[in-house]
Order: C-alpha cells, then structure tokens, then sequence
C-alpha cells in the first residue's frame, strides 16, 4: 500500500497565440485547472482539465473542477492506494456521478505517479503503445479566409502540420463552404481539409453543407448537428460522401456503443477528458475497433499535460486512420512544461521516461497561476472574458 498523502489543484490562466474562433465561443486564453496528487512513497503525480469557453462547450468548468477535486474527490483519494489506480477510480466512481473531465485529471495523475514509481511510461500502463508518435493537424480558427490561408501555408512550410481543421457553423452555409474551398484550393493536394460544425447546423442544413463539402474537396465533417440527435447523424452518414465524425456527442464508452450500433458516425473523435479517463477512452477505442469505426485523437484543448496524457493513450490505438489534433500547447503563448514537446514533421513525439515522461516549469506555473499572491489585477474586456 502507498498512501496518498495529498492532492492539490490550481487554476492556470494562458493567452492564446491568436483568438480561436469556434461556432460557440472565441477563446483569447485558455484556462487550466492543474492537478498535483503527492504519494507517501515520495513521487508525485500531475493531472490537467481543460474547457474550451469556460461553460460553453460542455457541462464542466476549470473553477467547477477545481471546487468538485478539492471538496468530493480528495477525501475519497486520501483514503485509496496508490498502487490501484483502478481502484481508486472504482472508489471515486461510487460516490461521484458525471464529472468526466476533473475524473480524467485525476487519473492521469494516478497514473502518471504509478509509471514513475514502477518506471514505465503511461502508454505500457495502458497495455501497451504500438507507435512512438501520433500525426498532428492544425485547426485553422483566426476567423478570417486570408489569414488561414498563410497561416497554413507557414506551418507546411514548417513540416508542423499538413492536415488542418476549419471551424465553422457561425456563418451562412454558403459563406462557410466556400471559406473551405478557398483554403482547400490554395492547399491543393498539399493538405488535408476537415471541418468541425460543433453541433451548428440542424439537419438539413447539414445534408446540404455536407454536399457542398464533398464538391469543395473536404475530407471529414465533424459533429455536424446537435449531440442528442443520433437518428440524424445516422441519416447524415449513411448519405454522405465524405466521412462523418461524432465529437461532442462521445461522452463515453456508452455513447460509443450507441452510436456503433446505430451506425450514426463513420469516425469517433476520441477525447479523453469527454470519455472520462483515458482508461474509459481506450474502451470508446475498444468500441469502435470492433464495430469498424475509425479513430482520430481529439482535444479540449490542454496544455502539455492533458496534451501528453491523450498521446500516451493514442499511442496505443492499433489503428488511428484520422491522426490526431494534440495540438493545444502550440495555442498557448506560454510552456508550462520544463522542456517543451516534442512536435516535427507532422507529429507530436510520445516520451518514453516514466509516467507522463514530462516535468512542470514549476517557476512558469507559479507565475501564471491564478492566485499568485502578487498578481497583477488584469481588465479582461467583456468581449475576450473566455
Ligand atoms: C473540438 O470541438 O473539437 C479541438 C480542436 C479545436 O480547435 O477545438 C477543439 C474542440
Ligand atoms: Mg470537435
């Protein structure tokens, strides 16, 4: 038995690089609820949750996590060995319905002290990793055609990226399509063009966007219509050209099975934190590896952290057809991590030291937290509070 001694949570706060523009929310920072879980045996494990918008893409925000670890989970954890991750969960899973992302935290952080303890990397936790790197995309969300198109360009240009996602849905479809043809003919055969509706269409919007898409040479449409309509989706994908990829509708390995059985989704984008851990997102891999659904590595957008917690379970994926989008720290302008991830030619690099096989800039992190004592009072206009 190694008793965990103490957990503890922070609220880091990172400006983005550029605003992300997407159908629900425009983000000019992101917020990270950090988690640090310190075992008696002296090793230490960290954990990240992440929103996108705060409250506007799903049912969980950093300060809601923070308030839901250190008021429910820590009692429970301060009681759990930290040799049974499992059951740890098992235990936390007893007592606190829902609350998938601070869930995913936690366990990452279980896990990451576990690896360290025992010397293997989080990936040979899971049952093993069967690649060293995941391909990553680049989402294209300035908002405007021109700039995307450059923006694009560069990171090509840099071998960073040469797939991208286009965030639509606030637009008109027209407008919205031919923003995607405008990209996908400057890029040519050079990228791959996807693009995520985030639930903004109602369904027959969607059979006319979706055709619209196919003709402007877009490879992937991801959650068109809203998460609760999976008739939809199903009418959707059994019509469509291109491939259609379910996103927030994934809450786990139940909606999974759902969705695979009513064949409502040709792709699962699968994301940790939505799937409530990264155990319960290799059993949505489980799922759609039986039911010949193909797979993509989604984000909530996490810093390194939560970043690397996602490829360490992508890694394991036996197939992973669409890639992944891990790329949420090169959103940020700020590294919390001691030495930055390793991203090249097209993919991001899966460490192989124990745990997570990353180090936290502890100076950074202390610096950008939210309750640093000294911290500047800073006026964040209404219109950029997310
Ligand atoms: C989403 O809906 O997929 C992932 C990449 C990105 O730009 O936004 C997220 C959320
Ligand atoms: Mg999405």
């Amino acid at each position: 038995m190694t008793r965990i001694e103490q957990v503890e949570t922070l609220i880091v706060d990172v400006p983005t690089v550029r605003p992300h523009v997407l159908a629900m929310a425009t983000m000019y920072r992101q917020t990270l609820c950090l988690v640090r879980i310190r075992c008696a045996d002296g090793t230490v494990g960290i954990g990240e949750a992440t929103t996108i918008g705060g409250l506007a893409y799903g049912e969980e925000s950093p300060e809601g996590i923070k308030l839901a670890i250190d008021t429910y989970f820590a009692p429970v954890l301060l009681t759990c060995d930290a040799n049974r991750p499992a059951a740890a969960m098992a235990a936390l899973a007893r007592q606190i319905v829902g609350n998938h992302f601070a869930k995913c935290a936690v366990e990452t952080a279980l896990l990451d002290a576990l690896g360290k303890r025992v010397g293997l990397p989080v990936s040979e936790l899971l049952g093993g990793r069967v690649r060293d790197s995941v391909p990553v995309l680049w989402t294209l969300a300035s908002g405007d055609t021109g700039k995307d198109i450059a923006e694009a360009e560069e990171m090509i240009d840099r071998r960073r990226h040469n797939a991208f996602k286009l965030k639509i849905g606030k637009r008109s479809v027209a407008d919205d399509v031919a923003h995607v043809a405008a990209i996908k003919k400057a890029l040519g055969a050079r990228a791959s063009i996807r693009v995520d509706v985030n639930m903004a269409w109602d369904e027959t919007s969607a059979r006319r966007g979706i055709d619209m898409l196919a003709d402007a040479g877009c490879d992937l449409v991801e959650q068109p219509i809203v998460r609760h309509n999976r008739a939809g989706m199903a009418r959707l994908a059994a019509r469509s050209r291109i491939p259609i990829m379910a996103d927030e509708a994934l809450r786990g390995p139940e909606d999974a099975y759902d969705f695979a059985a009513r064949a409502a989704a040709d792709v699962f984008a699968v994301k940790i934190e939505q799937s409530g851990g990264l155990f319960a997102a290799k059993r949505v891999q489980a799922i759609a590896d039986a039911a010949g659904v193909a797979l993509y590595g989604g984000t909530m957008l996490e810093a390194g952290v939560g970043t690397i917690a996602s490829a360490h379970v992508f890694a394991t994926f036996p197939a992973l057809a669409f890639g992944t989008e891990l790329f949420g720290p090169l959103l940020l302008t700020e590294e919390i991590l001691a030495e930055p991830l390793g991203y090249g030619d097209f993919a991001l690099a899966v460490p192989s030291g124990p745990g997570l096989g990353i180090a936290l800039d502890e100076e950074r992190v202390a610096h950008l937290r939210r309750d640093r004592a000294d911290r500047p009072t800073i006026s964040i206009a209404a219109s950029q509070r997310t």
